[in-house]
C-alpha cells in the first residue's frame, strides 16, 4: 500500500480555514450520503435511457465499493480511471472514494504515451476502462499498456471485458463503511503542464468539496438544476465547476452526453430540460454556427438558463453572439485544476462578462499580479498571475524539484498566465509565459512533445509552438532542423501516433527550418517562432495544415 503523500499548507493556514468554515470534516462519500438523504427519489443521472434517482445511485456505489474492496483495493491505492461520460464513471469516483483509493483521472484521448506513465508514476492497483468508445478499443491500450515494464495495473471494463475484469461483475451485496477522511487526497487530477507529461494534482476531500460548494453557491445550482455534461467529465471544469458533482450536491440532474457536439447536445437539452452547461469556445463556435443555419434549432434550448464558458479565452465577439443565438445567459470561467477558479456573476453588468474571464469564487483567494521579478504590478497592467487559497494546491504530486520553480517560497502557485487585473477584481486574461499551446481548451506542453519527435532520426532540433488559429484559438507548430535530408511530415506525425501519443498533441504543422532564432542569451526564441506565425496569420493566406 502507499500513501498518497499531498504537500500540506501550512498548520496554522490549515487551521485558519477548518475554523473559518472553509474546510469541513465532510468527505465525497458523506456528500452522497446527505443528497440521497435529502433528494432520495429525485433523478440524479441520466445516461441514454439509464436514469438513476440518489437512491438508485447510492445503491450501486454501495454493490462497486463492495466489489473494489473484495477485489483487494485499499485506502492509499492509486488506480487510473479512463472512462468516456457514463453513469460508471460517477458511481467509481464514490465507491473508490468511500475506500479512501485514489483515482487518476486520465483523459478519453490520452494513448499509450500518458497512460503508461500514469500507471507507473502512480504504481496504479488498477486501470479502468470502456471496452469501444468511438470506434477505439481500449482494451487494446490496455494491452499495450501492460506490455510496458513497470505496469501492473488489474483492467476493469465497462461493457465487453474479453478476458479482463467486468465492472459489472464486480458489483456484490453489502455495503463497505467509508474509511476515508477530510484531509486524505480524494483524486489525482493532470494539469495542463508544459514540462513533459502531465503532472499529477492531489484534491483533497476538503478543498475539492469547498471548490465544489463554493461553485454551487455562486452559479447558483439547485434543486431545480438539470446540468448537461457535455465535455469530458474527467476535466475538473464539467466535474467540480459545479459539474456533476456540484449538480449532485445540489439535488439537482447531471444528464451525460456522450459527445459534446451540438447534434448530441442540443436532443439532449430538449429531451431533459437542460439548465446549465460547460464549453470551451471552439465547441460554442460549432454551436453558434449550427443554430445559426437552422434557427429551428433555438426551439430545443428553450430550457437552457446558462452557458459557461472556460478553458481559453473567449473571444469578445463570439461571447456576443451567445445570448441572442442560442437564448441563455453567458458565464465565463477561468480555472485550473491545480485551483484557482474565476466566475463572472449572475449580476455583473452585460459589459464586464464579455470581456472579463471573472473574478475569484472565493474571499480567501489570494491573488498576486505580478512582473519577472516577482514585484506586483499596478492594476491594469499586465503580469504574471500567482495564486494561493483554499482550494490551490501547495505542491504537485511526488515532484519536489518542480514544487520549487512552480511555486513562490510562500506557497502561491504560478499560474504562468498573463492577466490584468480590473478594479472591480475581474480578470483578464492576456496570454502565457508558460510553454504550452492552449488547442481550444487542450492543454500540449511543448517539451512534452519535442522530446518524442527528438527521438526520430532525422530530427536535429525541434520547437513546438502556438499557432493562432480563428477556430481553436491556437493550434500547434513543430519547427524542426532536420539532421541530413527533411523527412516527410508525414513521417513524424507517424513516429508520435506510434509512439501512442494523444491525437490532439500531434503537431497540427510541421515546418522544416535551417536554424532557430536566437534569444539574447543563445536559447531558442520561441517568442521570435510564434511572432513569425502571428505575422503570418494577419498577413495572408490560410496557413496549410
Ligand atoms: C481549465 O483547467 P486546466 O487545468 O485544463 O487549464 C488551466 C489553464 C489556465 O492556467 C489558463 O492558461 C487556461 O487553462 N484557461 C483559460 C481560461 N480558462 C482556463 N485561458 C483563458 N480564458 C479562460 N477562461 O482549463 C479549467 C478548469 C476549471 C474550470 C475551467 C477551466
Amino acid at each position: 500500500m502507499m500513501a498518497a503523500p499531498v504537500v500540506r499548507w501550512p498548520q496554522a493556514v490549515e487551521d485558519h480555514y477548518r475554523a473559518a468554515g472553509y474546510w469541513t470534516e465532510e468527505t465525497f462519500d458523506s456528500l452522497l450520503h446527505t443528497s440521497v438523504s435529502r433528494f432520495g427519489n429525485a433523478p440524479a443521472v441520466v445516461d441514454d435511457g439509464v436514469v438513476l434517482s440518489y437512491r438508485d445511485l447510492a445503491a450501486e456505489v454501495d454493490a462497486l465499493a463492495n466489489g473494489l474492496a473484495r477485489m483487494g483495493l485499499q485506502k492509499g491505492d492509486c488506480v487510473v480511471v479512463q472512462l468516456p461520460n457514463c453513469h460508471q464513471f460517477v458511481v467509481l469516483c464514490f465507491a473508490l472514494m468511500r475506500l479512501g483509493v485514489v483515482p487518476v483521472f486520465a483523459l478519453p484521448a490520452h494513448r499509450q504515451t500518458e497512460i503508461t506513465a500514469f500507471c507507473r508514476f502512480v504504481q496504479a492497483r488498477a486501470y479502468f476502462i470502456a471496452d469501444v468508445v468511438g470506434g477505439f478499443d481500449y482494451r487494446t491500450l490496455a494491452r499495450a499498456v501492460l506490455a510496458e515494464d513497470g505496469v501492473a495495473a488489474q483492467v476493469v471494463v465497462v461493457g465487453e471485458a474479453d478476458g479482463f475484469v467486468s465492472y459489472q461483475s464486480l458489483r456484490q451485496d453489502g455495503v463497505v463503511p467509508c474509511v476515508a477522511q477530510a484531509a486524505d487526497v480524494a483524486c489525482l487530477l493532470l494539469s495542463g503542464g508544459s514540462t513533459g507529461i502531465p503532472k499529477l494534482i492531489p484534491r483533497r476531500h476538503c478543498d475539492y468539496l469547498y471548490n465544489v460548494r463554493t461553485s454551487v453557491e455562486v452559479c447558483g445550482f439547485g434543486r431545480q438544476t438539470v446540468y448537461l455534461a457535455a465535455l469530458p467529465v474527467a476535466h475538473n471544469f464539467p466535474m467540480a465547476c459545479p459539474g456533476f458533482f456540484g449538480t449532485l450536491m445540489a439535488g439537482g440532474t447531471v444528464v451525460l452526453a456522450a459527445d459534446p457536439g451540438p447534434d448530441t447536445c442540443l436532443e439532449l437539452i430538449d429531451r431533459h430540460g437542460v439548465t446549465d452547461t460547460a464549453l470551451v469556445p471552439p465547441l460554442v463556435m460549432l454551436w453558434l454556427d449550427a443554430v445559426a443555419a437552422d434557427g429551428r434549432l433555438r426551439d430545443r434550448l428553450r430550457s437552457l438558463r446558462c452557458l459557461q464558458v472556460g478553458g481559453a479565452k473567449l473571444v469578445e465577439e463570439v461571447a456576443r453572439r451567445i445570448t441572442p443565438t442560442l437564448g441563455c445567459r453567458v458565464q465565463q470561467v477561468f480555472g485550473m485544476a491545480e485551483g484557482l477558479i474565476c466566475y463572472t456573476r449572475q449580476d455583473d453588468p452585460d459589459a464586464l462578462v464579455m470581456v472579463a474571464q471573472g473574478r475569484p469564487m472565493s474571499p480567501a483567494d489570494e491573488v498576486r499580479v505580478v512582473d519577472d521579478s516577482d514585484h506586483d504590478v499596478a492594476d491594469g497592467a499586465i503580469g504574471q498571475l500567482l495564486t494561493r487559497g483554499p482550494y490551490t494546491i501547495r505542491g504537485y504530486y511526488q515532484l519536489p524539484e518542480h514544487n520549487a520553480v512552480a511555486f513562490t517560497e510562500d506557497g502561491f502557485y504560478r499560474t504562468g498566465d498573463l492577466v490584468r487585473r480590473l478594479p472591480d477584481g475581474s480578470l483578464v486574461v492576456e496570454g502565457r509565459v508558460k510553454d504550452q499551446i492552449n488547442r481550444g481548451g487542450e492543454k500540449i506542453s511543448a517539451e512534452e512533445v519535442e522530446n518524442l519527435l527528438l527521438g526520430h532520426p532525422s530530427v536535429f532540433d525541434v520547437a513546438v509552438v502556438a499557432m493562432p488559429d480563428k477556430t481553436w484559438g491556437e493550434l500547434s507548430c513543430a519547427f524542426v532542423i532536420p539532421r541530413g535530408p527533411a523527412p516527410r511530415p508525414l513521417d513524424l506525425t507517424r513516429h508520435l501516433r506510434a509512439q501512442g501519443l494523444a491525437a490532439f498533441k500531434i503537431p497540427d504543422r510541421i515546418q522544416f527550418i535551417d536554424a532557430f532564432p536566437a534569444t539574447g542569451v543563445g536559447k531558442t526564441s520561441r517568442r521570435a517562432l510564434r511572432d513569425a506565425l502571428q505575422a503570418e496569420y494577419f498577413s495572408g493566406p490560410e496557413p496549410e495544415h
